[in-house]
């Protein structure tokens, strides 16, 4: 008899745009061949948890049937790209996912294998599949890529192998400042692996765009270190070969020197939540999903309400990088449809949320992630009504404030770009990081190690209680952190380097 193996599946949904028909149709696998709901991931994708052995194949077939892909959502390749949910700006958002659906197609495994393994295509008899860019050792490590336009920085643009900042001027397209070198990973104990952020090395038009983005591709694969998977990244390539080599080597690679950085300005790394017009008069709710975590348990019917939702709605759900999501594109005439559905299943306390919760992201970790060392996802709901109790004392209730919850130090829930960060040791212990800022710019640093809820809670209160009695008019409660010298000032960390 086999042992029931189970196992997770990821989509590609570059951009994390679903029309109605695949929500339906994803939402089946998950009532069929799944065990705990749809899962919005950090990438705005979906995941399915408890997928057994037997019912992969079926459940493959089904995600494409859904037209999308499980391939090259893991692995050494670039992964789902990522692409800035843009709710007010309807042209602006199509850009953004336009660019976000061109680079996915382009650096797509070519691979016949995954087509004769999984969904039965015809055999490759021997023939060795060409892979222009990757070549036959694929890449040394997992790359990622995302497109943003300010003053959104929603997709967390400097935690991207490649991350590239859209510049418009007179709603015309100039092209993308391009940040290399972005990554969250690390592993306790070892100073030589470290979260990084993106350094802005250029500029680039949009017929440049593809070109440069092989060329740093190819360079990653050519000169990654391929003996140390701990050093492996982009980050490390770049640390360890020196920006400017890089730089320089890229532009002889692709034959034209790199614009210099035009100007931006970041305001947030949060979601809209609530109803927005777009430009073109369609509205688009932005709704608030727990860990992106979509099932029907505890009395909620997130799921059921959620398919109800796509049974009725007529344009489209984008997935946020942030676990949520925004049911986009409705007429005027459907939002009363559209908010009764939302109301009645639970999917609305965006309403009455706190502050942090609204800025709140936690990773899977247990029960299915085999790295994880702590709680994450199930220990949101344990921590958040905690702090919020205190938060309230302090007359805090509604001040944004980031909070990023990851079991391990791998950063899923890009823990090193939270205001408040815990980062898992071991059951009930984390260790406490502070003040990184609101915009995804400034990384945050380790304040108190290895400590237990108690903890955490005795030091945040007396944190907050300063906040509350000492910031300044608008002041995040990062920055309160940084200026009051709770921890260091930001110079003495990692912060984007333009050359
Ligand atoms: Fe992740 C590995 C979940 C976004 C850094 N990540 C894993 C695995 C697959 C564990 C494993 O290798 O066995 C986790 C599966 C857990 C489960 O049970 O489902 C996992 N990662 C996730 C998701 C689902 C977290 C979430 O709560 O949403 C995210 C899926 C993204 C997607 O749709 O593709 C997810 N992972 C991230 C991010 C955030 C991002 O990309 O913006 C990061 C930090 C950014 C980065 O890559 O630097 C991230 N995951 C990692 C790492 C550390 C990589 C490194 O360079 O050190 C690992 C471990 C590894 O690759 O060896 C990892
Ligand atoms: Fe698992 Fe660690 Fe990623 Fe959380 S951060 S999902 S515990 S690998």
């Amino acid at each position: 008899l086999e042992p029931a193996h189970a196992f997770m599946i990821r989509a590609r949904l570059p951009g994390g745009i679903v029309t109605p028909q695949q929500w339906l149709e994803l939402d089946h696998i998950a009532t069929t061949w799944a065990t705990r709901g749809l899962r919005i991931t950090t990438r705005q994708t979906f995941q399915w948890h408890g997928v057994v052995k037997r019912n992969l194949k079926a459940t493959m077939q089904a995600i494409n049937g859904a037209m999308a892909t499980t391939l090259a959502a893991c692995g050494d390749v670039n992964r789902q790209v990522v692409g800035a949910v843009n709710p007010n700006l309807s042209g602006q958002h199509r850009l953004v996912h336009e660019w976000a659906q061109k680079l996915s197609d382009h650096f797509l495994p070519r691979t016949g294998a995954y087509h004769e393994i999984w969904l039965d295509g015809e055999k490759i008899t021997g023939d060795i599949q060409e892979e222009p860019i990757y070549g036959p050792t694929y890449l040394p490590r997992k790359f990622k890529m995302g497109v943003t336009i300010p003053p959104l920085n929603d997709i967390d643009v400097f935690a991207q192998d490649l991350g590239l900042i859209a510049i418009i001027d007179n709603g015309q397209l100039q092209g993308f400042n391009v940040a290399i070198g972005g990554g969250m990973g690390a592993t306790h104990g070892d100073p030589t692996t470290y979260p990084r952020l993106g350094s802005v090395i250029g500029f680039v038009t949009p017929e440049q765009l593809i070109p440069a983005a092989e060329g740093i591709v190819t360079l990653q694969r050519d000169h990654g270190n391929r003996s140390e998977r701990q050093h492996a990244r982009l980050k490390y390539t770049l640390d360890h070969l020196g920006l400017e080599w890089f730089k320089a080597e890229l532009e002889k690679r692709i034959g034209f020197e790199l614009g210099p950085v035009r100007d931006y300005h970041f305001d947030n790394n949060g979601d809209h939540y609530g109803w927005l017009p777009g430009e073109d008069g369609k509205w688009h709710l932005g709704l608030y999903v727990e860990a992106g975590r979509l099932w029907d348990e505890n009395g909620l019917s997130l799921l059921t309400g959620m398919r109800e939702i796509a049974r009725v709605h007529t344009g489209e759900f984008r997935l946020t990088c942030n676990q949520n999501l925004v049911i986009a594109n409705v007429n005027e005439e459907d939002k009363a449809r559209i908010d009764e559905l939302v109301a009645r299943h639970g999917l609305d306390g965006y309403v009455s949320q706190s502050g942090i919760r609204r800025h709140s992201i936690a990773c899977v970790a247990l029960p299915t992630c085999g790295l994880a060392m702590a709680e994450s996802e199930r220990y949101a709901p344990v921590l958040l009504p905690k702090l919020e109790e205190l938060l309230a004392r302090h007359g805090l209730t509604n001040d944004p404030i980031l909070l990023r919850i990851s079991g391990c130090p791998n950063g899923c829930s890009r823990p090193y770009l939270g205001e408040i960060a815990l980062v898992g040791r071991a059951p009930g212990r984390y260790d406490l990081r502070l003040a990184a800022d609101f915009t995804g710019q400034r990384i945050n640093t380790l304040h108190r190690e290895n400590i237990t809820e108690p903890e955490i809670l005795a030091t945040l209160d007396e944190l907050f209680a300063a906040y509350a009695g000492k910031r300044l008019d608008g002041e995040y409660f990062g920055d309160f952190l940084v200026r009051t010298g709770v921890v260091p000032a930001p110079e003495q960390r990692l912060i984007p380097i333009v050359l």
